[in-house]
């Protein structure tokens, strides 16, 4: 049976409902679980096709993230671990919605366009979170895969950052790591503990943390690293699966949104806590003080955090290095200036989406990249990289020089570059908190943020909106952007835009003003907007 001929036997094992449409979205394809067989599938192929193109491992990862438990989705991961290229997008979007009669032909298609030699190899990662749909759909993956004749490494439950690591640990031949999660760690961890050991600051008090699994993979993880953080960090885990349903009135975008804790956790007033996601990509951290009120330690905050320290000792090493810190338009108002203006770093604002910000941080020797909602990491040049290692070997470095390198060096190996990474922050978080001898009361002051309000619209098709400026501005339907800029004058302090979400079926509105009470008036006045 020739190569095609097997496709279209197994294709038709995971026939597409006819007249089923969905777009690669900000993080792939994501939808109700029953409506996604075929795209898994299909997937499968067009991984496949991919690591023929990049004659490298490719990987699939089967997850919905922050949505119910009845979604799920899937995203493919290019050999640097990064997310897929955008063209390939494009192809992916064409195979999930071709129909059964039509598959060959979209997949000799994109075979013809990318002239993909197809006696090359092909290797395939999968991995896939706790959902109850996740390991059925995986199999349509690996089916996917074998159809084209692909060799594919099962990776079963991993979080979605886990598996970008794999990726890129075999296609740099182990020098970023080994490709196992208990490769991943050993790296991380040993890292944590290099950090840590010398934070004489930090109290047996402070090495505490609680932790929200949001009932998903990250649980799982967390449990597993535990004994390899040597008890230098002790975590409290919450909503690990047992008994409560994924990202249901927890996780971190219920978090984020809500400004509220999670159900299902036990705080007491000044203990540091934090928040996973569905598939631990993205962190929140927050506490409530004595007088039982709520804070809120976002992306934006991280962000900031994060920053300070890699500048103070970049300073302290007496290296020249450009650092930026980049952004979405849901970064707090606050934050931005408060990083333009006191810590005089460079900002930058790109398209929501972790691809956007990853792609602009790679244009710095230090990009730090963070979505407001947790998502993000931090990356360094190859040419940053070498100066830290070079610094921190040379004998003749002074001690002072030499221990702020090394503390560069091993926040380099606690980090995830490949992508936004709930565990890998929270270990970097906790190190420089422990190394600064800082609360997370002291970290939540460095500025206040701008009261702000998000709202979900359901509308008929939220394509109709169309931005511009990263996503600041609607260009289309006309009017509305002049509409939102009225209503902004109404309130001090205050900024508004609306914009098509890339996972839900819906339009998502920001505001921020100097009350809360006026960005709550005006995220629902420019709601009716949008209508
Ligand atoms: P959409 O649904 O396109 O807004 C959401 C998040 C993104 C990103 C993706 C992927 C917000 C406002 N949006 O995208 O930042 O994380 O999900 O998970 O939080
Ligand atoms: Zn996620």
């Amino acid at each position: 049976m020739t190569q095609f001929e097997e496709v279209s036997k197994q294709s038709s094992l995971h026939p597409k409902p006819v007249g089923l449409v969905l777009q690669y979205g900000t993080a792939g394809f994501r939808t109700n679980a029953k409506h996604l067989d075929h795209v898994m599938f299909r997937m499968g192929l067009l991984a496949t096709l991919r690591s023929k193109k990049t004659e490298a491992t490719i990987a699939v990862m089967v997850t919905a993230s922050h949505n119910p438990e009845e979604d799920n989705g899937v995203k493919l991961i290019d050999p640097m671990g990064e997310m897929v290229a955008l063209t390939w997008e494009g192809y992916a979007t064409q195979l999930a919605n071709a129909e059964q009669d039509d598959l060959l032909t979209a997949l000799k298609d994109v075979i013809k366009k990318e002239a993909i030699n197809m006696s090359q190899e092909a290797t395939v990662f999968v991995g896939k979170d706790t959902r109850s749909s996740s390991a059925s759909l995986a199999q349509a993956v690996l089916d996917g895969v074998s159809a084209l004749g692909g060799h594919s490494k099962d990776y079963g439950l991993v979080t979605t950052p886990q598996l970008h690591y794999m990726v890129r640990c075999q296609n740099t031949q182990g020098k970023y790591g080994e490709a196992t999660v208990e490769g991943y760690y050993n790296k991380l961890c040993q890292a944590f503990i290099q950090l840590t050991k010398n934070a004489s600051n930090c109290t047996d008090d402070q090495k505490h943390l609680s932790v929200d699994g949001a009932n998903g993979i990250g649980a799982l993880k967390v449990r597993e690293m535990e004994s390899h953080l040597k008890k230098e960090l002790h975590l409290s885990l919450f909503n690990d699966g047992s008994e409560g349903k994924l990202n249901h009135q927890c996780g971190a975008d219920f978090v984020k949104v809500q400004q509220k804790p999670p159900t299902g956790m036990k705080m007491n007033p000044g203990e540091r806590c934090c928040s996973f996601d569905g598939d631990a990509d993205r962190i929140i951290y927050y506490f409530t003080d004595s007088d039982g009120k709520f804070h809120l330690l976002d992306g934006d905050k991280i962000a900031t955090l994060i920053s300070t320290f890699l500048k103070e000792l970049l300073k302290q090493a007496h290296l020249d290095l450009k650092i930026a810190v980049v952004q979405t338009a849901y970064a707090n108002g606050s934050s931005t200036h408060y990083l333009e203006n006191t810590m005089k770093v460079i900002v930058r604002c790109t398209k929501t989406g972790v691809k956007h910000l990853h792609h602009a941080a790679q244009d710095y020797d230090i990009g730090v990249y963070f979505e407001s909602n947790g998502h993000g990491t931090v990356l360094f040049s190859g040419e940053a990289e070498e100066k830290i290692q070079q610094l921190a070997e040379n004998a003749s470095t002074d001690d002072e020089t030499k221990r702020a390198a090394l503390l560069l060096q091993n926040t380099i190996n606690i980090i995830n570059q490949t992508v936004g990474d709930a565990i890998s922050d929270m270990l970097l978080i906790e190190a420089i908190l422990a190394i600064k001898g800082m609360t997370v009361q002291q970290w939540d002051t460095i500025y206040s943020d701008l009261p702000n309000r998000q709202l979900k619209v359901k509308v008929s098709d939220r394509r109709m909106i169309d931005t511009a400026d990263a996503e600041r501005r609607a260009v289309s339907p006309a009017g509305l952007q002049e509409a939102i800029d009225t209503l902004v004058k109404k309130h001090r302090q205050a900024r508004s835009f609306v914009r098509p979400s890339g996972t839900e079926d819906i339009v998502r509105v920001y505001a921020e003003a100097e009350t809360q009470e006026s960005a709550d008036a005006l995220a629902h006045e420019v709601s009716l907007t949008v209508y």
